[in-house]
């Protein structure tokens, strides 16, 4: 008899509480409690979709490198409201409750919340509630993340699902949809988010470090290399495109990275970063990216001799 779509607590990954969705078909997820992270996305033919670093640091305090990390209440360290906050705010760090996990209409989900605290305000004096779903169906992944404003004042806040994607070449991958859309350079304009350039490439390839931001593309993302292809979506509520590679140089300064992690990994973020979100007191602001995945078409037969 097949198994039913669910869900289950896996005992830990490397000590970290997880949570593990799975479908009858072979699909499955793993998100760790920490930051609410995706660790791991494994579609129906085995093969796995995300990039997590084999030495990410899993103490459970230190951001974990690799899967998708939540990064709210700010993006980098443009400071949003308090300069106390860490880089990529604390969201990513903290752990987050199990809410509840479902059967959804053809998956799995699970939904973790984190609410402001003592930790929180210290960092950030702003009350608010979160909420993170993951949700699995057959090759397709979606991740939702909400937040309310919990107190009396207005406040901004910008956030970013930092999806590492795993690519088997990071040299012979492609990214389509990002023609003519303006973007800033964070390497070549560093300290400078409103510089603007615009690709006339059909598709973007990857030879050095790449950190852009692209601000609304207006066609889903297809990423394509020979591991697979994924169909990239995302909320309009999530007008930026973060594309992200450290290249060789500077991923062999990332102690938690592997000399050659860049080759197979490659950052396409859902992300409102250029614009910070401005939530006004009980309101309640959602956004989400989803992946699909399609299969490799075959290549085209030779031409037959005449
Ligand atoms: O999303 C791109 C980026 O902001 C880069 O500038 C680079 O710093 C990267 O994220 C990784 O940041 P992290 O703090 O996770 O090492």
């Amino acid at each position: 008899m097949k198994p039913q779509a669910g869900a289950e607590h896996a005992s830990s990954f490397q000590g970290q509480p997880c949570i593990d969705l799975f479908l009858p078909g072979g699909d499955r997820a793993r998100i760790a409690l920490q930051g609410a992270q995706l660790l791991s996305w494994v579609t129906g033919d085995g093969r796995e979709r995300l990039y997590l670093s084999p030495q990410a640091s899993l103490d459970g305090v230190s951001p974990i490198r690799g899967g998708v990390p939540l990064r709210f209440p700010q993006f980098n360290q443009r400071v949003i409201g308090s300069c106390a906050l860490p880089k990529h705010g604390f969201a990513r760090t903290l752990p987050w409750a199990v809410r509840d996990i479902a059967q959804a209409k053809q998956g799995a989900q699970a939904t973790f919340t984190l609410t402001s605290d003592a930790r929180t305000l210290a960092l950030w004096p702003n009350a608010f509630s979160a909420v993170c779903t993951v949700e699995l169906e057959p090759d397709r992944l979606c991740i939702n993340f909400g937040v309310r404003n919990t107190s009396d004042a207005i406040w901004p806040f910008a956030v970013a699902l930092h999806t590492y994607l795993r690519v088997d070449d990071i040299g012979r991958t492609d990214l389509e949809g990002l023609k003519g859309v303006p973007y800033w350079d964070a390497v070549l304009h560093p300290g400078e988010p409103d510089a603007r350039t615009k690709d006339i490439a059909e598709s973007l390839r990857f030879a050095s470090e790449i950190d852009r931001v692209y601000t609304r593309p207006r066609t889903p993302l297809m990423l394509k290399h020979f591991g697979g292809w994924l169909q990239i979506e995302q909320s309009p509520s999530l007008p930026d495109v973060v594309v992200w590679n450290p290249g060789a140089v500077r991923c062999a300064a990332l102690p938690d990275m592997p000399a050659d992690g860049f080759k197979h990994m490659l950052c396409v973020e859902a992300a409102r970063i250029q614009t910070p979100q401005i939530l006004l007191p009980g309101d309640t602001w959602r956004g989400w990216q989803s992946f699909r995945a399609l299969p490799r078409p075959a290549p085209a037969a030779a031409a037959s001799p005449l």
